[in-house]
């Protein structure tokens, strides 16, 4: 519940914890209402600490017994925690706690999901658990003993023994508490093993409730290919004796990498060909990868307090993009990384909410698992490693886990190694993780006699976390084509480190095109006043395959703006390089449905927004609409041939070749479908045998205004399905045309399967609805008020969720007034709510400005 004023922890403010914990020793007695919990934890004064005030966090637990060494104790109890005077010395501390796992919807802690007992502790859920120093730089040896009248009992770690109704395990790895973990439950195991390079055995199992036995090989195996990728890319192996896997229905994100017992939400990691599509299969290795990965980034090495989240979730989803490039197409999988990055991190680094990577403070911690960590997190190191170098980059990474395996870790300490490895001084570089905002990137050109210079201008827009920022250091790749199409310099890495900066190229025959950027090599706005035909060049002949699809990209958003703001008309530049691109059978498959993509509606409105355009969303949705129309029209005579020819025969895999088949064979049934009423679609849909085929066709149909027989006929094949079911409520929100999307996802939440503690089902539905732009958008307001009323009734249940979908009104400050009004009036109304949470109350608030 919200506190009368609720306390914000700053960085700056760090201490070590007073006490060393030498080992802890934890018993469950499970049961639905009354699980007891009984710890023994060997204590000493921590030598390196200033103070040794004996704190122990602990929320919603029932105080049952305390003892020092033997001895009751009463401890001062508040709702956060006890204290407890304590000897000078080294001491055992005993406790009994009892909780309520059954009615613990916040999904934190120790809870129930159909009937099954599991647990999610990072970040500050262990204390929901029983009373400990739950902070991530406190690290102990844990032996956990379970008992429970349930088949399956688990814990992080090795087995050492079990009998009937009881499982001991043990931990040897100190860890901090946010990486304990509990199962209990009636399951199954999909099993299977693997062998280290230095060849030690380990047991593999994917624990899933009877039935989901089906949808377990494709995950088993990501696992086994991400073990592996870890030995031969970063040289780390595996710990302990088994590694298993749970899959969980109700859960708050996607996965948690829990040492040697890593739990997940089904979504992420269940599959079968008939329930799942491409998508979902590839997000499913990158996510069992990414945990997998936090093995050595995140446990062996953490963090030392939260504000240091980005040293293992930046470097850990940097590592699964790169496993997943290995594994895929790395063009495609870096074009669909940037995409995700402005689709979600620029929003959030230019509105708001905007943090540096590295905050330097918070009220709620669970509000700072965002985008910028993560993603923004992952683009720094990756700039890191172009700046230094694949060899530099190897070095300084080994250097990482032989000097700090075992310790809980700061972004000084990362930096170090590359500073020791490398001789350079990165301290201006260090500027990524405490400056808020995407830096804009000016260029101007000049060419004479042989000579071409580009200056650059950088500026980071001042926020209220950055109110003065200062230039950082950019490496921008860039190539130069001739007017040929030649490349007449290949990708060159400029360092930018100055508010404005020239760079010279020499005994040039005549002014070149310049392709900048490459691959993204920053992320930053680029805004370089460009013309129609050089976008159209370089889309035709860009070597970069990035800046390829980018110069595309780059066209359908200038004519999409112009549209959208002046009324312009489709421009056949756009038209007919994305045919061309189209038509060159030598392109992946996966590339080509990339580049007949167009940017987000959001994002459009973005863009104008930043050239001091108001952005109308229903202008947005009808330049999309009338874009879309016309390059189906534009491309009519190649479409069936594309069509015919992305057809996979072979029996279904989810692989990099099949799966950009699909994508492609997708994006041109979307065009087919613009032109022919849905026909084509009809009969995919008769004929699907796998989800991918399935679910394209019944979006085509919906979005031709069609499909209302498929859909229903959907709903009764897959009712069983929870998954599938999902993909049911988001796509009829998503397909809803602007005007009634409000309504149709009001009469979603009234659907019997409409299970609203459940995040999937939520996200699925009110998640959705805040991605149908202008749906959401909508100037009578229904969309926010529909939103508003449901973050209302799921803040009281599941904070953390509710939170997380506050962002959806982030943006509202781009829009025209009676919006704005509109917004405002919902924000003040959750913030009035009486007992909002922490969570809420700290979203909602730094949206509002307050
Ligand atoms: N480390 C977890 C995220 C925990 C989120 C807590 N609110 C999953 C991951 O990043 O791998
Ligand atoms: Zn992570």
């Amino acid at each position: 519940m919200k506190d009368a004023a609720p306390q914000t922890i700053y960085l700056k403010d760090y201490q070590p914890f007073g006490f060393v914990l030498r080992s802890v020793s934890l018993t469950f007695v499970l049961s639905p209402n009354a699980t007891r919990v009984k710890s023994r934890i060997a204590f000493e004064p921590n030598p390196d600490a200033p103070a040794h005030r004996f704190f122990l966090h602990g929320e919603k637990l029932k105080l049952i017994s305390a003892r020092i060494d033997g001895k009751a104790v009463t401890p001062e109890v508040t709702p956060e925690g006890l204290t407890c005077d304590v000897p000078d010395a080294p001491f055992i501390w005993e406790a009994e706690v009892e909780i309520d796992p059954a009615n613990n919807f916040a999904l934190e802690g120790l809870y129930m999901s159909n009937g099954m007992y599991c647990t999610q502790c990072e970040a500050e859920g262990f204390r929901k658990i029983t009373y400990y120093p739950d902070r991530p730089d406190v690290m102990s040896v844990f032996t956990v003993r379970i008992e429970g009248d349930l088949p399956v009992l688990l814990s992080n770690g090795n087995p050492v023994k079990s009998g009937d109704g009881w499982a001991e395990w043990h931990d040897p790895w100190p860890k901090p508490a946010y990486l304990f973990a509990l199962v209990a439950g009636e399951l199954v195991a999909h099993s299977d093993s693997y062998t280290t390079c230095s060849g030690n055995h380990v047991d593999l199992n994917l624990w899933v409730r009877p039935g989901d036995e089906g949808k377990c090989a494709f995950g088993m195996e990501a696992l086994k290919k991400s073990m592996q990728w870890d030995e031969e890319v970063y040289g780390r192996e595996y710990d302990l004796d088994v590694f298993n896997i749970v899959a969980v229905d109700d859960f708050n994100m996607g996965a948690m990498e829990n040492k040697g017992l890593n739990i997940f939400n089904s979504s992420a990691v269940l599959a079968s060909p008939e329930t799942s599509t491409d998508m979902n299969f590839e997000r499913i290795e990158a996510i069992i990868a990414h945990e997998y990965f936090h093995n050595w980034t995140g446990n062996r090495i953490t963090c030392r307090d939260w504000f240091q989240l980005c040293l293992k979730e930046g470097l850990t989803v940097f590592r699964d993009s790169q496993f997943t490039s290995d594994m895929r197409s790395a063009p495609v999988k870096r074009i669909g990384d940037v995409i995700d990055l402005r689709a979600r991190q620029f929003p959030e680094d230019n509105g708001p909410l905007s943090h540096p990577v590295r905050p330097e403070s918070f009220q709620e911690i669970n509000n700072f698992y965002t985008a910028t960590v993560y993603e923004k997190g992952a683009e720094v190191i990756g700039m890191l490693k172009r700046l230094v170098g694949d060899a530099a980059y190897a070095e300084a990474l080994d250097l990482y886990f032989a000097r700090h395996d075992g310790e809980a870790c700061t972004i000084e300490d990362w930096l170090k190694v590359f500073e020791d490895v490398t001789g350079r001084d990165l301290s201006q570089f260090k500027r990524w993780y405490s400056q808020a905002g995407t830096p804009r990137v000016q260029v101007e050109e000049d060419y004479s006699e042989g000579t071409y210079t580009l200056t650059f201008t950088q500026s980071t827009p001042a926020s209220v976390a950055t109110p003065a920022p200062q230039p950082q250091v950019i490496p921008v790749a860039v190539g130069l084509l001739g007017q040929n199409g030649d490349e007449v310099r290949e990708t060159e890495l400029l360092e930018l480190t100055e508010a404005r900066q020239s760079f010279e190229f020499t005994g040039l025959g005549s002014k070149p095109v310049p392709s900048i950027l490459r691959g993204f090599s920053a992320p930053v706005i680029l805004e370089r006043e460009s013309t129609t035909e050089e976008r159209a060049f370089l889309l035709a002949h860009d070597t970069d395959p990035f800046n390829r699809w980018e110069a595309g990209s780059a066209l359908a958003r200038a004519n999409l703006m112009e549209m959208a703001a002046e009324g312009a008309v489709p421009d056949s530049a756009y038209l007919d390089g994305i045919l061309a691109v189209l038509r060159d059978d030598t392109l992946d498959p996966a590339y080509r449905a990339l580049m007949l993509g167009l940017p987000g509606q959001s994002e459009l409105a973005a863009s104008l927004a930043e050239k001091g355009i108001t952005p109308d969303p229903m202008a947005i949705w009808t330049a999309v609409e009338t874009l879309r129309q016309a390059l189906a029209e534009h491309a009519q005579d190649t479409l069936p041939r594309l069509f015919a020819q992305s057809r996979v025969d072979a029996p279904y895999a989810p692989d990099a070749e099949q799966s950009g088949k699909r994508a492609l064979a997708g994006a041109v049934l979307a065009l087919i479908s613009r032109l022919d009423g849905g026909a084509e679609a009809a009969r995919q849909y008769a004929t699907a045998d796998n989800m991918t085929l399935q679910l394209s066709a019944l979006t085509c149909l919906l979005k031709t205004g069609k499909g209302e027989a498929e859909l229903g006929a959907f709903y009764d094949q897959w009712q069983h399905d929870r998954l599938v079911i999902d993909k049911w409520f988001s796509l009829q929100v998503m397909m809803a045309q602007p005007g009634q999307t409000a309504s149709v996802t009001k009469a979603l939440t009234q659907h019997r399967d409409f299970n609203w503690k459940n995040p999937n089902r939520f996200r699925a539905t009110l998640g959705a609805l805040a991605g149908n732009h202008a749906g959401f958008h909508a100037a009578d307001g229904s969309g926010y008020a529909l939103l508003a009323d449901w973050l209302i009734t799921l803040d009281p249940v599941n904070p953390q969720t509710t939170a997380r979908m506050c962002s959806a009104f982030q943006t509202w400050k781009r829009y025209d007034a009676g919006r704005q009004g509109l917004v405002r009036a919902q924000l003040d109304r959750i913030m009035a709510q009486p007992g909002l949470s922490r969570d809420t109350s700290e979203m909602v608030s730094r949206i509002l400005g307050a």
